[in-house]
């Protein structure tokens, strides 16, 4: 696998924004194939139709006649498949999950439940040991080990070890790198992985409204956290704390959540919103736009009050092959 890294400006501040493709193979690489068939929407019964007559349907090889009726396959869309959970509060040793088979494995924040060092490393070796090729965790409000400005200390996390020191914090996120982890922050919040030859674009911001309690990450509600993400367009958005309004409710029926996601996702639109924190509000909804288009909502936080654990997500995707020109006239 190989990983590029391109900055860009986003507002005042550089931002990187990672770029990652699996078998080694660069979107530069890709190689062009030209469709002169509609480009309709997903269809399964489609997806097998091939509107050359003489090529191999199989091998997708190039096979026509003339330069200005090349086909190669009918099918400009790919399933993708995603597993996604949050709040796992340093009990992932006890997540006897039968692991499903996806493309990607999402962890929406709160790794730890005092956030310190030793937490961090042993949450870290676990998603490390996951069987996904493509791994996006954030942090969460406990996950204090992971945010440099934070000084809240809880005085049971002695029980769990020691909080990290900035030089630390830098090697924790290292060794997230090392174990094929990315992790989206502050200072990285994008990445782009080349999955079944769809260019699945994401972004992730750890943080939530401010309050009592472990506060790693967590802002006023004055604060327009997501004012960074600017414009672009993102198939997920990954944040821990909840949108205001959906999927936020806390056991008195409060919306307790941050206004400036939703802001973000109402003007991002993106296919798929994922997040946890409020773990009481865990389930999923479905926003229509005015334009028809929709995004997938998805609290995905597993811990019940009772500590019990929640099963984790799954969902598919249909996303646009990267590698489809568009259809000539
Ligand atoms: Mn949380």
């Amino acid at each position: 696998m190989t990983k590029r890294v391109r900055t860009h400006e986003s507002g005042s501040t550089l931002r990187s924004h990672r770029k990652l493709y699996i078998s080694g193979k660069s979107r530069a690489d890709t190689p062009k194939v030209f469709v002169c068939s509609s480009w309709g929407t997903p269809n399964m019964d489609q997806q097998n139709t091939h509107h050359s007559t003489n090529q191999s349907a199989e091998d997708g090889a190039i096979s026509s006649s003339t330069a200005s009726t090349v086909v190669v396959k009918a099918e400009p869309y790919s399933t993708i498949s995603v597993v996604a959970i949050s709040d796992s509060h340093s009990m992932h040793s006890a997540l006897q999950y039968d692991w499903p088979t996806a493309d990607i494995f999402v962890h929406a924040g709160d790794l730890t439940q005092y956030g310190t060092k030793e937490e961090l490393q042993s949450a870290i070796a676990w998603l490390g040991s996951l069987p996904f090729m493509h791994k996006i965790v954030i942090a969460g409000n406990h996950d204090i080990g992971l945010d440099k400005t934070c000084t809240y200390r809880s005085a049971l996390a002695r029980r769990a070890g020691t909080y990290a020191t900035p030089e630390q914090i830098d090697a924790l996120i290292a060794t997230m790198r090392q174990n094929n982890i990315v992790y989206l922050s502050p200072e990285e919040p994008s990445v782009e992985l080349f999955v079944r030859e769809c260019c699945v674009e994401i972004y992730g911001l750890p943080f939530s409204l401010l309050s009592i309690g472990p506060s790693a990450f967590m802002r006023p509600r004055t604060e327009d956290t997501w004012a960074q993400v600017g414009g672009g367009h993102y198939d997920i958005l990954l944040s821990h704390a909840p949108p205001r309004g959906h999927l936020d409710q806390n056991r008195r029926g409060d919306h307790v959540s941050c206004d400036h996601f939703f802001a973000a996702i109402e003007r991002l639109k993106p296919t798929v919103a994922l997040f946890g924190h409020i773990h009481e509000a865990r389930g999923s909804d479905t926003l229509t736009w005015a334009d028809g288009t929709t995004t997938a909502l998805y609290n995905v936080a597993i811990m019940n009050k009772d500590q019990t654990l929640s099963p984790l997500t799954k969902f598919d995707m249909t996303l646009r092959k990267h590698s489809m020109s568009a259809p000539r006239a």
